[in-house]
């Protein structure tokens, strides 16, 4: 059951690991509503501490260190400080934006640590665990990768699959690997302490199943994990970054990164309370105080079940009323992917389209992923831009404040009642429309429904519109200025109930609007839905533009950038050649060379190289494989009997050209079926820049089944 009838409200937004930039999926997904949700309530008057931070801890920043040759500390310094400047930027309007590397949640993790061991929750228990022996280190969480054995991913953590969301331990991959050194692990006995779930189940359940108001993408994912019954959770980990396990008998251990983490929320609530002289303890503690995550759906497992089951453990905290986790935003048609740099960066883009932040929060949470994953497309932004911003709500504005201008002075014009019903009639129609729109946003955005909220304010602007077509003022003005007047009043008192409800969701926008129209002070989302916000008389100030038109120009800048990004990747993908992917000019293709040349895989063990069988043969026979147009039959001497290949390269050679050439062939890799043929290798060739292929012959002569190393 959700709570009735707050006295305050704990609002979190989850605590992004501190190893990349912010981008629009993240604002999307969480950030925006989150934020669009406080700003409500803070509207109206509600008592709210809205909490987030970075995640500071976890083999997700070690492997960035790693990666950028830095060390783990520098990782998060810099990624804290880019992540704060950028929401800060963008008006996410955080109570406390802190990190998880601070010292009273260091010690609020370790205390909490302390109560669950005291009160005998853990099971400490001797496993075999992944061991990287070419690293000398246990392979927890993200430092092993394996198939995922309930949707056979094969790219799945030793944590966690994000394909299909799995809580996963080591031991459940299916042919694990470590990710330090490649190398298959070994097991290692080790100690580590258990959150037993599995016994917790029952409170767990009746917990999710007093929730039923939960979103449905929520709600169901946790009771498909309750059915397939929960597991003990090891609550340690064998790493040196992160925060020691406060036991004598744990060095070399730290707390896993989703026990301390969650806790950053109530330690950064400390932080904050600390610093606003507040007591904490009400935002955590009161079961009128309603706690709401905002997080994105890969996160749902840790928030609505394991973090929960530690509050219990706990015994004292207050457990989540809800948790609105949104599912993903894709970007032009493809997954967000930062390995593929295939995002819009939020540094980037306020940088390069300053003055534009409210454009890109109205697109987002226009399309925000509430029930299902969403689209962001620049051309769509340029849309909603100049139709909607521009063309709806910028204009209704624009035309009351002109017209104000024109027909009085700029003033607030009086109000008569008309004799006339039928214009009687207009004005309480827009008033009672008026006065519906404030409860009825609100309740959509306590509901968590954003999307049908930002519609229901844009049709407030649509009522003002709508208001200006039925009475046409400038019409009037000529043959009855009373009526204009009272008109122009009217569309003004709208414009003024738009400052105030655009707020959460548009709030440099509310500001521009409230300086528009005059005022000094905020206008008071208690007063929304009034007709008489602005004095008869009042001041505006001089004519601006809310928002302004984005032209092709613009958009093509965005468009071009991205489709940069896919060419770079499309090159670095050994499957394509560069000449597929560039204009084929000599620049280009240098260009695409040069790309090619410096993007290097992954480094390799040399175990991994004495793997390969490379050998050296001569092409006695060549056909083309019927119906194909790229394979050739080769029959290979080997200097062991002989063998057949088949070979992509038909395009390039003719079977002619190829017989009696030494060539340089893979012989152990696995035989398979090509059009109905076996190939029993691989012939090597290499590639040029403009995708043209060369054999590679020794430079000379040798015996054929040689071997190369
Ligand atoms: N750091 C995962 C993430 O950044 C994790 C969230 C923690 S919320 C307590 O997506
Ligand atoms: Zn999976």
């Amino acid at each position: 059951m959700p709570l009735e009838n707050p006295q305050r409200y704990t609002v979190t937004a989850a605590l992004i690991y501190a190893n990349g930039p912010i981008h629009i999926g993240h604002l999307a997904g969480c950030y925006l509503p989150a934020d669009i949700y406080v700003r409500y309530l803070r509207g109206t008057g509600r008592d709210v501490a809205f909490i987030s931070g970075t995640d500071e801890h976890g083999v997700p920043i070690t492997i960035k260190a790693k990666k950028e040759g830095i060390t783990p500390q520098q990782v998060v310094d810099k990624y804290y400080t880019q992540i704060k400047t950028s929401f800060e930027q963008f008006g996410i309007s955080f109570d406390i934006y802190s990190r998880t590397s601070n010292k009273v949640h260091h010690e609020t993790s370790q205390q909490f640590f302390t109560t669950l061991y005291d009160k005998g929750y853990f099971d400490e228990e001797v496993t075999e665990q992944y061991y990287d022996a070419v690293a000398n280190q246990f392979l927890a969480d993200r430092y092993i990768v394996g198939t995922c054995p309930v949707c056979a991913n094969p790219d799945a953590y030793g944590d966690q699959c994000e394909r299909c969301g799995t809580a996963l331990s080591p031991n459940e991959l299916i042919q694990p690997h470590s990710t330090l050194s490649g190398s298959q692990p070994v097991k290692r006995q080790t100690k580590n302490w258990n959150l037993p779930l599995d016994r917790m189940q029952p409170e767990i359940e009746a917990y999710v199943n007093s929730h039923t108001e939960w979103k449905t993408n929520v709600f169901g994912q946790c009771q498909s994990w309750l059915k397939e019954g929960l597991r003990p959770r090891a609550m340690t980990r064998d790493l040196d970054w992160g925060i020691k396990v406060p036991l004598p008998d744990a060095e070399g251990k730290v707390l896993y990164v989703w026990f301390d983490a969650p806790i950053g929320y109530i330690s950064m609530t400390k932080e904050w309370a600390e610093q606003q002289g507040r007591d904490w303890e009400l935002y955590w503690k009161d079961d009128k105080t309603k706690l709401v995550h905002f997080i994105g759906k890969d996160n749902i497992v840790f928030h609505c079940i394991i973090f929960p089951a530690m509050l219990m453990a706990e015994g004292s905290l207050i457990l989540a009323d809800n948790v609105p986790a949104n599912e993903f935003m894709n970007l032009e048609g493809d997954k967000i992917s930062t390995s593929r740099n295939w995002a819009v960066w939020l540094h980037e883009y306020l940088e390069e389209l300053p003055g534009k932040e409210d454009v890109l929060r109205y697109v987002l949470a226009a399309n925000a992923p509430e029930t299902k994953d969403s689209e962001f497309t620049w051309k769509d932004f340029q849309t909603r831009n100049n139709s909607e911003l521009v063309g709806i709500f910028g204009n209704f504005v624009n035309r009351a404040v002109v017209l104000t201008e024109k027909f009085n002075n700029g003033l607030v014009p009086t109000v008569s009642t008309p004799d006339d019903d039928a214009q009687l009639a207009v004005d309480q129609g827009l008033k009672d429309e008026l006065a519906q729109y404030p409860d009825r946003i609100g309740q959509a955005i306590e509901q968590y429904r954003f999307r049908e909220a930002l519609t229901l304010l844009m049709d407030v602007a649509r009522l003002g519109n709508k208001y200006f077509a039925e009475t046409e003022p400038w019409k009037v003005v000529k043959t009855d200025p009373q009526r204009a007047h009272t008109i122009l009043n009217h569309a003004l008192q709208v414009a003024a109930n738009l400052a105030i409800l655009c707020e959460p969701f548009l709030p440099f926008t509310a500001q521009k609007l409230h300086d528009q129209l005059g005022l000094t002070t905020k206008l008071d989302w208690t007063n929304a839905g009034r007709t008489d916000l602005l004095t008869e008389g009042h001041q505006l100030a001089p004519a601006t533009l809310l928002f302004a038109k984005l032209d092709d120009d613009f958009i093509q800048i965005q468009i071009d950038k991205l489709n940069k990004t896919k060419e770079m990747n499309n090159t670095e993908n050994a499957g394509a050649t560069p000449a597929e992917t560039t204009n084929g000019t000599p620049e280009a293709l240098e260009e695409a060379a040069l790309k090619t040349v410096a993007s290097l895989k992954d480094t390799i063990t040399y175990d991994d190289f004495a793997k390969l069988d490379i050998r050296i043969g001569t092409i006695t026979e060549a056909e083309r494989v019927p119906k194909s147009d790229k394979l050739l039959n080769l029959r290979v001497d080997d200097g062991m009997g002989g063998r057949q290949i088949l070979s992509g390269i038909a395009k390039h050679f003719t079977p002619e050209e190829l017989i009696g050439k030494q060539v340089t062939f893979l012989a152990n890799l696995a035989p398979r079926k090509m059009m109905g043929h076996e190939s029993q290798g691989m012939i090597l060739m290499a590639e040029d820049a403009d995708g043209a292929l060369a054999m590679l012959p020794p430079s000379k002569p040798v015996w054929n089944g040689g071997g190369v190393s």
